[in-house]
């Protein structure tokens, strides 16, 4: 009989897939779905059949129980594959939308570690869950670069800078089994059976670990282990927070920046605006200054001719009484 334990945060899918692999509806009540996520804080199990298979799969509590039972979980998990005897898979389950390991996981991982020594990451795999074949899906996930090699590469990073390698091979593989599948669409089908059928090969091919020898002992140091991760996984939430506030300060800086440059500029334009206007107020001054300047030169030049013509009358009339004066004498003698 094969063994799958699954590990990861709620509502990653763990029961889901349970479900679909035992060949039932996606939200039968086999393994019942999470309505509102919260993670069940008992480690159980299911027989399903699978194919021709027997498979045990094992639903572990995740470490996100807000009333810190830590140390009850892992030593239910404990007690659970004791009774069982060995695993053959250590399912990480990851939500294939946010593609990460999250605290949980590692904390999770880092309890197997504990347990079986880092040879238990030879019987690891990823199930990357939500990772549609919809025509839509694929094409989300081509126009942003991601695929599945992507996916498993940077979880593998992730896991090498954990100190988390698998022993003897290069990297923990991984099976992309969407759980709502639309089993009418060709292709959605056809993928859906692949994933599945490779864990089904990795499942066959699997030497089992091992679980009797687990004793309280090591629950404490697991323990120790788990707050160690949590209170990095804290400080690292905090270093985030710091690196915003940096960036939001950063650019709260350059918008300053920006508006002090913008209102020297309105002052300047303000500034040019009062100059040219000033100008044009002289210049219609000196304009309103030489209008009047001619309109003097203009009634100076009458008033000179009016001069003259009276002048000139005066004249003749002056000529015209010597003339009648010299007549009048001419005619006297
Ligand atoms: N589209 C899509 N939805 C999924 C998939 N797997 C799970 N879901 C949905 O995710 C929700 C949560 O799934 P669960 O199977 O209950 O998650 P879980 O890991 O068992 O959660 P806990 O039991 O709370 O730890 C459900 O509404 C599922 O329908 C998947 O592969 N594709
Ligand atoms: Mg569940």
């Amino acid at each position: 009989m094969g063994i799958i334990v699954l590990i990861g945060s709620t509502g990653s899918g763990k029961s889901t897939l349970c479900n679909v692999l035992a060949g039932r509806r996606h939200n039968d009540h086999l393994c019942p779905v999470s309505e509102v996520f919260a993670d069940a804080f008992d480690t159980t199990s299911n027989t399903i059949q699978c194919d021709d298979k027997v498979i045990t799969m094992v639903n572990t509590p995740g470490f996100d129980d807000p009333s810190g039972n830590d140390t009850t979980n892992i030593s239910n998990m404990v007690t659970v594959l004791k009774a069982l005897g060995h695993i053959d898979i250590l399912l990480v389950v990851i939500n294939g939308q946010t593609p990460r390991l999250e605290t949980s996981n590692i904390a999770m991982l880092l309890v197997f570690k504990a347990m079986f020594g880092d040879q238990f990451l030879k019987n690891t795999i990823f199930e990357i869950t939500r990772w549609g074949y919809d025509q839509r899906s694929t094409k989300i996930r081509g126009r942003s670069k991601e695929s599945e090699e992507q996916c498993l590469e940077q979880l593998n990073e992730r896991l090498e800078a954990l100190k988390l390698k698998p022993v003897g091979s290069k990297s923990v593989p991984g099976v992309f089994i969407d759980s709502l599948y639309n089993n009418s669409n060709e292709h959605e089908l056809t993928m859906f059976n692949n994933e599945r059928g490779k864990l089904l090969a990795h499942l066959e091919q699997s030497i089992s670990l091992t679980c009797k020898d687990f004793t309280a002992v090591e629950i404490d140091g697991i323990k120790a282990q788990v707050a160690v991760v949590k209170h990095v996984a804290k400080l690292r939430l905090y270093a985030d927070e710091l690196e915003r506030n940096i960036v939001l300060e950063k650019e709260a800086a350059l918008m300053a920046v920006v508006r002090a440059a913008q209102e020297e500029e309105r002052r300047r334009k303000e500034e040019e605006a009062r100059l040219i206007a000033e100008e044009l107020a002289r210049q219609a001054a000196e304009v309103a200054r030489i209008e009047e300047a001619r309109r003097r030169a203009e009634e100076e030049a009458r008033d000179l001719a009016e001069q003259y013509r009276i002048e000139e009358w005066a004249r003749a009339e002056k000529a015209e009484t010597t003339d009648r004066k010299a007549t009048l004498v001419e005619l006297l003698l």
